[in-house]
């Protein structure tokens, strides 16, 4: 500064520009702007507002309207915002020449892409084209490319997220529920970690309902950060959840302590259920799953004591999502648990939330046909996926058919397989194997660095989105993410980069639209405008929820303890046991169970470079392994040490 006031001395300049003073008060004064966006630091999708000054994002700060996140922002939504001006992002298109980038104009790029996928279908089928992204508000758009351009392939991380989860409620219930957690008596949490694997409003709801006098339990083999708040907490052995709930289910048909009246009008099964049960008493339960057999008939008796207003948490990811053999009838009993307490669709308890339908396109903007071939992963097809979820696909499956040959051209699309997708070889083998492999990303993931041709979506603080209605609840909303700052480098909104492909590859007459046009139309019978909207980013719109259900989407319109859908397709109609897939061998000492569980400040692999988010990391010391301590003492390891981890894969 001394420095700088000397040579401004002697310099005598422009009085203006070297007067820090009144730079400074100039700056500080200068008028802010609020824009009301969505962060896009995780799938959460927070509703926030911007703040630009000087032409510069300044801060953001949580929008108390949204449902997901009732005000409050986490610290890898803070940390995120910095990337938008990261030397790391990509500047403009880049095209593979040999081991190198080149940067490409927009149009050589998509004249290009266009060329070698014109090629690839002389001799193959539209089915060898897919598209696999992290579900972003423009799916609609991407999923209608691929319809447009006759294949089925298109996919959403799901198998690598939630799969089983969903499969377990939709064949109980019809639909995947949320938690009324802010009005419950009694919360019980399996393999789910809201405030480590975060759901900001899930925390703030659990929160209250503490305050309030509830009992919340924790299952999880690792004290999570959710466990802090709990009264219970239970280290069970990873992959059992299944016995433990089993138990609790034998306890509460033996001991009758089900919501009896529930069970006779809105169930079906329950017969067949009391004859499989008898099979998994406590002190089953607790050599299976290591939880004292006393415990699980204290929590058992308890929660029914509470009930409606007692719940199961629905779960996501951690016992759940694709972790465990078991996983889709843990989910099961799960669902199944939930309704003996009679809580399905109650305050409090496990509840359907209201969700906003977005309008069409058509008829002014013709659909494409649906594709007229199955998709090739299996999903939905008997014998093969059945309980896969068409929609989603299963991502996992990608590398295998792009070894056989059966895939040859795929778009990844704000995903990172190479890093999130499990056995790493395998998956770099499948997509290297690709004929033409385009990434769509901010920066060059892993995935993008082996690509033929990087496209550089503007970050999302530069771009406006698709309308979405992602955040349901007691009353929907539907929500818009806009644009906060111009775009910094030669980028495009993943919207327009859809919309440009699409007329490239000769399938424009079903793209013929802009995204304002687009989100107007989607608006339209909601009855709100575009304006409205922008100014708030976010509007309640529907009817408010209410308190029990007459028919629920499953064939029998009941929940189906008894299920025979799954009976046809060969799978037990009623939960039971049934071990994990791979199990460490207890007579090994070195033998692991390797579980994963979210950092609070990071998300998936997309935020490990983040300078400030990774320098919390090493501050709060959290780059490193748990093990059971019993277990490391056995092997002669104290904190701190390092251990080499080998695995079937890697
Ligand atoms: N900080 C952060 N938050 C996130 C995300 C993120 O990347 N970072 N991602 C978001 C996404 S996409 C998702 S899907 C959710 C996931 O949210 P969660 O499902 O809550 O996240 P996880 O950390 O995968 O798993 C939760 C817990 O399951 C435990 N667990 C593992 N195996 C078992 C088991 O066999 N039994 C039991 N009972 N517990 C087990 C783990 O120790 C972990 O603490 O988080 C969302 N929020
Ligand atoms: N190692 C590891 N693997 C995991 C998980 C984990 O926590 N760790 N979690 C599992 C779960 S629950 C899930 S849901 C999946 C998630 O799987 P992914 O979606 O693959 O996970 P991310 O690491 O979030 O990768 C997102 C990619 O999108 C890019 N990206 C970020 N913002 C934008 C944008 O605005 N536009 C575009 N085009 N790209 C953008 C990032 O740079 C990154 O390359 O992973 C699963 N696998
Ligand atoms: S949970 Fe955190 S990272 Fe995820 S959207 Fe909300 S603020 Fe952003
Ligand atoms: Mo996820």
């Amino acid at each position: 500064m001394k420095g700088a006031a000397l040579s401004a001395g002697v310099m005598a300049l422009n009085h203006r520009v070297l007067d820090f003073k009144s730079w400074a008060q100039t700056q500080a004064q200068a008028p802010v702007r609020r824009v009301p966006t969505f962060c896009n630091a995780c799938g959460n999708r927070c509703g926030m507002f911007a703040y630009v000054k000087n032409g510069r994002l300044w801060k953001i700060e949580g929008n108390p309207e949204a449902n997901g996140n009732l005000g409050s922002l986490c610290a890898r939504g803070h940390g995120y915002i910095h990337d938008l001006y990261s030397p790391s992002r990509i500047k403009g298109p880049l095209k593979r020449v040999g081991e190198k980038f080149e940067p490409i104009s927009w149009e050589q790029a998509y004249k290009e892409i266009a060329t070698r996928i014109n090629l690839i279908l002389i001799n193959h089928p539209p089915q060898s084209i897919f598209w696999v992204n992290y579900p972003q508000s423009n799916n609609a758009y991407a999923l209608r490319l691929m319809h447009a351009l006759g294949s089925p392939h298109y996919f959403t991380h799901g198998s690598t997220c939630y799969t089983a989860r969903n499969a377990g409620w939709n064949f109980t219930v019809g639909s995947l529920p949320s938690n009324d957690l802010a009005h419950s008596k009694y919360i019980m949490i399996i393999g789910r970690n809201p405030a480590g694997g975060i759901d900001l409003a899930q925390v703030k709801k659990i929160a209250e309902a503490k305050e309030k006098g509830a009992k919340l339990v924790v299952v999880d083999p690792r004290h999570n950060e959710t466990a802090i708040l709990a009264d219970d907490w239970l280290p069970i052995k990873p992959g059992t959840d299944l016995a433990l709930l089993l138990a609790m289910i034998n306890v509460m048909v033996k001991e009758e302590l089900y919501d009896r009246d529930f069970v006779e009008k809105k169930t079906v099964g329950f017969q067949q259920l009391e004859d499989e049960i008898i099979n998994y008493p406590p002190e089953w339960a607790e050599k299976v799953c290591e939880i004292p057999a006393a415990t699980i008939v204290r929590i058992a008796r308890t929660m029914a004591g509470f009930k409606p207003r007692a719940l199961i948490h629905r779960g996501y990811h951690g016992a759940f999502g694709c972790q465990y053999l078991n996983s889709f009838q843990t989910a099961r009993a799960l669902a199944i648990a939930n309704a003996l307490l009679g809580n399905i669709n109650r305050e409090g308890g496990i509840y359907f939330p209201q969700s906003a339908q977005l309008g069409e396109l058509q008829p002014k903007h013709p659909v494409p046909e649906g594709p007229k071939v199955p998709k090739s992963d299996g999903t939905g097809i008997p014998g093969r996926y059945p309980l896969g979820a068409y929609g989603d696909g299963i991502a996992h499956a990608i590398p295998e058919l792009a070894l056989r040959g059966e895939l040859k051209a795929g778009f990844v699309y704000h995903y990172n397989p190479l890093r999130t997708n499990p056995n790493p070889k395998r998956v770099i083998a499948g997509y290297q194997k690709l004929d033409l492999l385009v990434a769509i990303d901010t920066v060059l993931s892993e995935t993008a660095s082996i690509a033929h041709y990087v496209l550089p979506e503007s970050f999302y603080l530069e771009r406006d989105e698709a309308v979405d209605t992602k955040h349901s609840g007691k009353i929907a909303q539907v929500t818009i993410q806009q644009q906060v700052v111009k775009p910094l480098h030669d980028t495009k909104p993943g919207t327009q980069i859809i919309i440009d492909l699409a007329k490239h590859l000769g399938v424009g007459k079903y793209f013929d639209f802009d995204l304002e046009e687009a989100n107007r139309l989607r608006l339209k019978p909601l009855g709100v405008t575009l304006e409205d909207l922008r100014q708030k980013g976010v509007l309640a719109v529907g009817k408010e929820w209410k308190e029990g259900f007459d028919k629920l989407p499953t064939p029998s319109g009941k929940v189906e303890i008894h299920c025979a859908t799954l009976e046809k397709l060969g799978y037990p109609p009623i939960p039971r046991w049934e071990d994990p897939l791979v199990s460490p061998d207890p007579k090994d000492p070195q033998s692991f169970r390797l579980l994963h569980g979210k950092q609070a400040i990071h998300s998936h692999a997309m935020t490990a470079n983040q300078p400030y988010l990774l320098e919390v990391s090493r501050r709060y010391d959290l780059i490193r392994l748990w093990m059971n301590r019993k277990r490391g003492a056995a092997l002669g390891l104290k904190d701190g040490d390092w251990v080499r981890v080998k695995s079937m894969v890697g």
